[in-house]
């Protein structure tokens, strides 16, 4: 069975080897999200036994990855050294986040001036190769790349995706797939939605009994599958975030506050008003819990936790939350955000909160929001965004009707939510304009775009993927292309065809993905 699975496989990539080649030239393939410039050349450069690719001091660990990624398929040694046939450069990027790759017969060029750029323009190469090339087995292919020249950088700084960990538990292993697929679209942040009323999924050693009390559950139990603990140890999350870090992906640790505090509360009988902690949750209503704000003892214990998660945090930002906290009263909430924003912010970092957090106006300076309301914004939506701009915010969009990417594709789709103004097509993933959807917020002031997968009925890394794919593709051209000024048909007819381009990289990846009606698939 193993074996016919394995010549099934030496098949097909013989098979795929003879798509990107006509007339013994490689065929230009496309690249998604799409570049900001690109002129194809003549001939093509041939990966071969002898091929070495040059990387040195902070290109080294880039070019490390690009023939970790490459061995499996070509089954070539593709040695690192300081000078090869594909040579990654830090020198100057045409823009931010940027580089530029170049291919000619003789060889290949990446140049940035960060280890973040050669890791985007490694990501092109991938995509220049036969989709073989994301295997992970050997296969028969013509490992060529037709010459072109691509200048290349990205839109928005921030591109992200968001898992929420806390409503079902996802294990090291699958996260790092997340990582691995994300990174492949070039986005560069990943939000871990670590706590809600279903279960704490981080452990924190001044607070046990959040992960011995608050992890026992999940939405609909622990499912009866689960041997292992369904929370992280410090130990497993320094290991994604420093997984992350090598795919130059920063995490983003949320604590979600004041409400979505089930699991807190019945952890520690001190934090609710009337000091009885409630049982565990296991469904999906939200807006019920919330943590006792006039008490001292939710300030120890926000101390704590935003103290421990800080230091096992590298990155620049803490997600403190915010949003639908239905139990907690207006004055209170203020309150709260006041002074829960100033713990976080005295740790030195960056405060996100989802919209709601815009009616405070006491946030520490540069506090970013995160807008989750729809394309054509709700009721006080647009408002509390723009408050965190007047702060010296900025802001990420998550536009829920087009970013979420746990709404159903149809009314058919098994599994998924439909709250967001209904399910949710690859076509309308794509055909939105970040600078269209709050009036009076300018491109300057939106830092990102990034797109939330809630997993309230979604179990596995399969089911998530199946959601994911097609849509985060979309989100991560909107984030990274240029603006495309053409009619919604040509836009959108341009990106159907790259995104079938890419799906046979997607099979050969092992991606799990939906195929969606409205996409030009090729088979
Ligand atoms: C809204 S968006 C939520 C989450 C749910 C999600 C389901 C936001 C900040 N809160 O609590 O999981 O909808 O799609």
């Amino acid at each position: 069975m193993r074996r016919a699975a394995v010549v099934l496989l030496a098949l097909l990539g013989a098979l795929t080897a003879c798509a990107p080649v006509e007339n013994g030239t490689a065929m230009t393939t496309t690249v998604i999200p799409a570049p900001v410039s690109r002129a194809d050349g003549e001939g093509a450069f041939t990966l071969g036994h002898d091929t070495v690719i040059g990387g040195e001091g902070e290109a080294a660990a880039v070019a490390e990855y690009l023939a970790q990624s490459l061995r499996p398929a070509t089954g070539y040694q593709l040695p690192v050294g300081a000078l090869g046939q594909i040579q990654l450069v830090i020198g100057a990027s045409p823009a931010p986040g940027g580089y530029t790759l170049d291919v000619e017969p003789g060889g290949i060029r990446i140049e940035a001036d960060a280890p973040a750029g050669l890791f985007a323009g490694v990501q092109t190469l991938r995509q220049l190769l036969p989709p073989a090339a994301f295997g992970r087995e050997p296969a028969q292919a013509d490992w060529s790349v037709a010459s072109t020249s691509i200048e290349d950088y990205p839109r928005f700084e921030y591109r992200g995706a968001m898992l929420d960990v806390a409503r079902h538990f996802f294990a090291v292993a699958d996260v790092k797939k997340y990582i691995d697929d994300i990174a492949m679209l070039k986005l560069n942040h990943l939000h871990l939605h670590l706590t809600d009323d279903q279960g704490w999924r981080l452990q924190i050693l001044s607070r046990p009994a959040l992960t011995e009390i608050g992890a026992s559950t999940q939405v609909d139990g622990n499912g009866g599958g689960h041997t292992a603990p369904l929370y992280y140890t410090q130990d497993e999350y320094r290991e994604l975030v420093e997984y992350a870090a090598s795919r130059f992906i920063t995490i983003v640790p949320e604590i979600d506050l004041p409400g979505h505090t089930n699991a807190a509360l019945s952890a520690y009988p001190e934090l609710n008003c009337d000091g009885i902690a409630p049982q565990p949750y296991e469904g999906i209503e939200v807006g019920f819990s919330s943590l006792c704000i006039g008490k001292a003892e939710t300030y120890a214990f926000l101390e704590d936790v935003i103290g421990e998660v800080a230091a096992l945090t590298p990155g620049p930002f803490l997600h403190l939350g915010g949003d639908e906290s239905l139990a907690t009263s207006d004055e209170d909430f203020l309150t709260f955000i006041a002074r829960v924003t100033a713990i976080g912010a005295a740790t030195g970092k960056t405060i996100i909160g989802w919209h709601e957090m815009g009616r405070s106006a006491e946030l520490p300076a540069g506090t970013i929001g995160q807008y989750w309301s729809f394309v054509r914004p709700q009721s006080g939506a647009a408002e509390h965004t723009l408050s965190f701009v007047e702060q010296g915010g900025r802001v990420i969009l998550s536009p829920a009707d087009v970013a979420y990417l746990d709404m159903k594709y149809d009314p058919t789709t098994d599994q998924g939510l439909v709250w967001a103004n209904g399910p949710t097509s690859v076509t309308e993933s794509y055909l939105w304009e970040p600078t269209e959807v709050i009036p009076g917020l300018s491109e300057q002031q939106i830092l990102g775009i990034e797109a939330p997968i809630w997993t309230e009925t979604l179990r596995t890394i399969g089911e998530l993927e199946y959601f994911a794919f097609p849509r985060i593709v979309s989100i991560a051209e909107l984030a990274w292309s240029p603006q495309n000024s053409g009619t919604a048909g040509a836009r959108f007819d341009d990106f159907g065809d790259r995104l079938a381009g890419l799906q046979p990289r997607l099979e050969a990846a092992g991606i799990t993905y939906y195929k969606a009606p409205d996409v030009p698939w090729r088979d």
